[in-house]
């Protein structure tokens, strides 16, 4: 019989955490965690797979033999564009828990807005007490831009708390419940749309998208009065200095935003200050890693039975 393959394992997640995952996961299983020092100076030569995230400069010139590579989370752009990155399936991480945590944080965002939290928080630090006018959600269009597995469940969820949701995708879609656009009919979808919603991979057509010639043609005369953009795709999808001047000129009521052009975000950004804006520290929806480490034992399960991976990159299109 032949032995069971091994995997390595380069995350730059939280050294824990992973340790933690590990002791229950793959059995039988050879596993080569390069966050151990132990590791270095192995051979890789005869790895099978490798579950990368930021991975080291020199893996694919170490791990010649891979069959399949796994990434550490559901986008890829960091990974389709590391030197030396072998040409073999590329499987991405798709999986029930961080799809729950990226509709958690859309929904709380688009609440965040609806129930105007941030001027109760001004008002509560003058002491003023003052019931705002309160939109209810059926009068706010949502337009989710990704309809993909993270984009239709914020908009299942989006739907059942109330809010009018219309999505934008690459390739047409039918979802109960969502007039959806495909990529003609962008600036239809944006005259409708109250709060944007980015949901999109980084490819070459997604950077620089959101801009300030996309924010000025979103509602201005919504419920909510100037609209919303909120973004947890990826940082380089927006022009963070058109994001600005666009709230500074009121063509942007509000913001909330997860990524960043450049992660850590600079200390001198005017962002950190700005009224109108929700941030977080690109952790909308972590990959929990014993999830992920059952997803890559899945996937290599059905690759040595001879099934068809499932979440395989597609290359030309970026995601
Ligand atoms: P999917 O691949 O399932 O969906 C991507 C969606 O974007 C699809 O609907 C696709 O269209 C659409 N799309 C891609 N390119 C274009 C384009 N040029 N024009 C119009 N639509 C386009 O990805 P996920 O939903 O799983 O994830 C989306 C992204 O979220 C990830 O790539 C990642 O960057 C980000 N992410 C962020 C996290 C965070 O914590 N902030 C956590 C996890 C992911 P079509 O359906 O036609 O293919
Ligand atoms: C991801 C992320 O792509 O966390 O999974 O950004």
């Amino acid at each position: 019989m032949q032995p069971e393959k091994s995997v390595i394992i380069d995350l730059r997640f939280p050294a824990e955490e992973i340790e933690n995952a590990l002791a229950s996961s793959f059995p039988g299983r050879n596993i080569i965690n390069l966050g151990d020092e132990t590791t270095r100076g192995l051979d890789l030569s005869r790895i099978d797979y490798a579950v990368v995230w930021k991975p080291q400069a020199d893996l694919f010139s170490r791990a010649t033999g891979l069959k399949v590579v796994f990434s550490g989370g559901a986008g890829v752009d960091h990974i389709l564009t590391l030197p030396g990155l072998p040409d073999l399936p590329l499987v991405r991480f798709v999986d029930r828990s961080l799809t729950t945590r990226m509709s958690e944080w859309v929904v709380m965002q688009c609440l965040m807005h609806l129930r105007q939290t941030v001027a109760y928080d001004e008002n509560r630090a003058s002491k003023i007490w003052k019931e705002l006018s309160q939109p209810e959600a059926r009068d706010v269009t949502v337009g989710i831009m990704g309809l993909g597995v993270l984009g239709q469940d914020a908009a299942e969820k989006l739907r059942h708390i109330g809010f009018h949701v219309i999505g934008w995708s690459r390739t047409p879609k039918h979802i109960a419940g969502v007039q959806t656009f495909s990529a003609g009919d962008l600036d239809v979808f944006l005259g409708q749309t109250d709060i944007l919603v980015g949901l999109l991979p980084l490819t070459a057509e997604t950077t620089g998208l959101f801009n300030m010639a996309l924010f000025q043609k979103l509602r201005q005369t919504g419920a909510l009065g100037e609209p919303v953009f909120i973004n947890a795709g990826r940082g380089k999808s927006q022009v963070e200095k058109d994001v600005i001047i666009a709230l500074e000129q009121g063509i942007l009521k509000g913001v909330s935003l997860d990524v960043f052009e450049t992660e850590p975000l600079p200390a001198d950004s005017p962002l950190w200050s700005m009224k109108n804006v929700l941030m977080t520290p690109h952790a909308a929806a972590a990959s929990d890693c014993k999830a992920l480490f059952q997803h890559v034992q899945n996937q290599i399960d059905r690759f040595e039975k001879g099934f068809p991976l499932e979440h395989v990159v597609n290359r030309g299109f970026g995601y």
